[in-house]
């Protein structure tokens, strides 16, 4: 199989992964995402090199805005960013930078764990499949992963200027 991308900067393995973690189902979309986040997260900094390329105010507003939601309301959100539903949330997220994306998505995490945002089930199980992704996904380097999250959470939202 060959594969092409625009982006010159992942590596060779990233287009596939990418398009198997797309694949997925939504719902098994967000509990990759979470698992990446309990095993990478630590190792993030905010003082993260190419942090001024984020928008950490402009991140903050649109937490807050979904930290107000009820819990049923947050998932369906996160599930709308993925499925590119159009609605007054999803339309800003579609304006941010992706690296602010990203940052918007690291606060979700952040706020799993602090009781601010749904919590993932308890016992909650990867897919088979899924679980095979998150060990390739953790095998990158910290790098690759980097571009490898901006390239999926990039596409997300709505970048229509219609109601
Ligand atoms: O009930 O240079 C299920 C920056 C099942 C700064 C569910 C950075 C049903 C600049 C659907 C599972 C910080 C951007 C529930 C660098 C059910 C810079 C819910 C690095 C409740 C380097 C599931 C940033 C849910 C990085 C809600 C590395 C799942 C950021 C939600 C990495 C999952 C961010 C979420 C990552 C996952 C974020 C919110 C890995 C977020 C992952």
């Amino acid at each position: 199989m060959t594969y092409t991308t625009s982006n010159e900067a992942t590596s060779n393995v990233a287009p596939a992964l990418l398009q198997s973690w797309q694949n997925l189902d939504v719902d098994q979309q967000l509990a990759l995402f979470y698992f990446i986040y309990k095993e990478i997260g630590r190792s993030v900094t905010p003082a993260a090199p190419g942090a001024s390329a984020a928008s950490p105010e402009i991140a903050e507003g649109i937490f807050n805005q979904i930290k107000d939601l009820s819990q049923e309301e947050q998932l369906q959100l996160q599930r709308d960013l993925i499925l590119q539903k159009n609605t007054p949330i999803t339309r800003e997220y579609g304006s941010l930078s992706n690296t602010t994306k990203l940052l918007l998505w690291y606060r979700l995490a952040q706020g799993m764990d602090s009781g601010e945002i749904i919590p993932m089930p308890d016992n909650y199980k990867l897919s088979g499949e899924a679980q095979q992704l998150l060990s390739q996904i953790c095998a990158l380097e910290f790098q690759q992963q980097i571009t490898f999250f901006r390239d999926f959470v990039a596409p997300m939202g709505s970048s229509s200027t219609e109601d």
